[in-house]
């Protein structure tokens, strides 16, 4: 049963099973999204309860969030692995991912491919038989025009994603400019992301495959089932 309740529980849920797999003197990789902030926050209260972590933030926001939280920082730029990664996604199909709906994936690609344990945590909305949601692509900004015909010679439909609360762009943490770019049925997420990678100008895309280790999916009633 899909989570439609609207309350946020199987995103809860999920968040802190994660966050309760995490061991004394681990180093663990922040992700971002609301969903991997419930994550973040039990990681704090255990830390006040006397657990010894340090954090490696993926964004701007899950760094502020763990500094309110509690959850000692380590920069990214000082970090060769991590112990365990805990991240959302915006779709999930067999272990593969779409994520950059919060367009923090460049840096969430290099947190959670580092880590030893890459946890995925979501609500069942958003599990899916095969990958069909738009993948978020980071462009220099500069390179726009010739990603938007590379993505488009690609078989996409890139859009450049607007700014919700002023005119303009998004722009990531990086300085970049995020296109979102719909494949329909996406059969081949590892030829894609491939492909993706190889286009100049094309800092990060938000395909991450063969990457996950488990999935905590949680549901409207609290609970969570892995995979
Ligand atoms: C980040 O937040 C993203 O990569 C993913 O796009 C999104 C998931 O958001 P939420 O947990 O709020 O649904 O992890």
């Amino acid at each position: 049963m899909k989570n439609t309740d609207g309350t946020g529980a199987g995103k809860r849920a999920a968040g802190e099973s994660a966050a309760d797999l995490v061991s004394d003197g681990d180093l663990v990789g922040l992700g971002t999204g609301s969903t991997a902030a419930h994550a973040i926050r039990r990681l704090g209260a255990r830390v006040d309860a006397g657990l010894d972590v340090r954090g490696v933030a993926t964004s701007y926001q899950s760094r502020d969030l763990a500094r309110e939280a509690g959850v000692p920082l380590e920069s990214l730029a000082d970090v060769r692995r991590v112990d365990v990664a805990i991240d959302g996604a915006d779709q999930v199909a067999d272990g593969d991912l779409v994520k950059g709906g919060g367009a923090a994936h460049a840096r969430e690609k290099v947190v959670d491919s580092a880590a030893d344990r890459f946890v995925v945590v979501a609500d069942d909305s958003k599990l899916a038989d095969a990958l069909s949601h738009p993948v978020p692509v980071e462009v220099l900004p500069d390179a726009r025009a010739t990603v938007r015909e590379a993505l488009r010679d690609a078989g996409g439909e890139p859009e450049l994603r607007a700014a919700e609360r002023k005119d303009g762009p998004v722009v990531t943490d990086n300085g970049n400019l995020v296109f979102d770019c719909a494949f329909g049925t996406i059969e081949d997420p590892g030829g894609l992301a491939r492909d993706l990678s190889t286009v100049p100008g094309v800092v990060e895309h938000g395909l991450f495959v063969g990457l996950a280790d488990e999935v905590h999916v949680g549901t409207a009633d609290g609970g969570v089932a892995t995979r």
